[in-house]
C-alpha cells in the first residue's frame, strides 16, 4: 500500500445537511483514496470513548452528545502526506478561520458542528482507524 493512513468523519451535520457526496469528492480530488469506509451512528459512549483525549474540556458534553446525536460516515483514506494533507484540506478547527476552499470553511456550521474529523498525528490516524476498522474492512 503506498502511501500514509488518515482517519475522517464526516460529521452530522454536514451528513444532515446532504454533505456527504460533495465532501467525498473533494476527497477524492485532493487525492486520497478510500481505504476503508461506513456509514453509523455513534452511541453516545462511543463518541465518549473516541474523542477521551477531550474529557476534561468544557465541551467534552457537547461534542458527544452532538457527535451521536445523528450518523456519520467514518473512513481511512491514503496518500503520501496524509495527515499533513488532510488537515490542510480540512482547515481549521473554527470554520470563521477556516482557509477559502478547505471543506470546513464551505460545509462547516460552528465550532462545534464542524463537518468533518480528520486525525492530528500518524499515531491518532491509527488508533482513530483501529477504532472503527478491522484489518479485514481495508481495501
Ligand atoms: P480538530 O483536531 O481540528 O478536530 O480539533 P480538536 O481536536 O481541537 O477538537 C475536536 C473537536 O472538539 C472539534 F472538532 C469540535 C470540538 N470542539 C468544540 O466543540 N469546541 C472547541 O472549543 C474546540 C473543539
Amino acid at each position: 500500500m503506498a502511501g500514509n493512513i488518515t482517519f475522517t468523519m464526516i460529521k452530522p451535520d454536514a451528513v444532515e445537511a446532504n454533505n456527504i457526496g460533495p465532501i467525498l469528492a473533494m476527497i477524492n480530488k485532493a487525492g486520497f483514496r478510500i481505504l476503508a469506509m461506513k456509514y453509523m451512528r455513534l452511541t453516545k459512549e462511543q463518541a465518549g470513548n473516541f474523542y477521551a483525549v477531550h474529557k476534561e474540556r468544557p465541551f467534552y458534553g457537547e461534542l458527544t452528545e452532538y457527535m451521536s446525536a445523528g450518523p456519520i460516515v467514518a473512513a481511512v483514506l491514503v496518500k503520501d502526506n496524509a495527515v499533513a494533507d488532510y488537515r490542510k484540506l480540512i482547515g481549521a478547527t473554527d470554520p470563521t478561520k477556516a482557509d477559502e476552499g478547505t471543506i470546513r470553511k464551505m460545509f462547516a456550521k460552528s465550532i462545534a458542528a464542524n463537518a468533518v474529523h480528520g486525525s492530528d498525528s500518524d499515531e491518532n490516524a491509527e488508533i482513530e482507524s483501529n477504532f472503527f476498522f478491522s484489518h479485514l474492512e481495508r481495501y
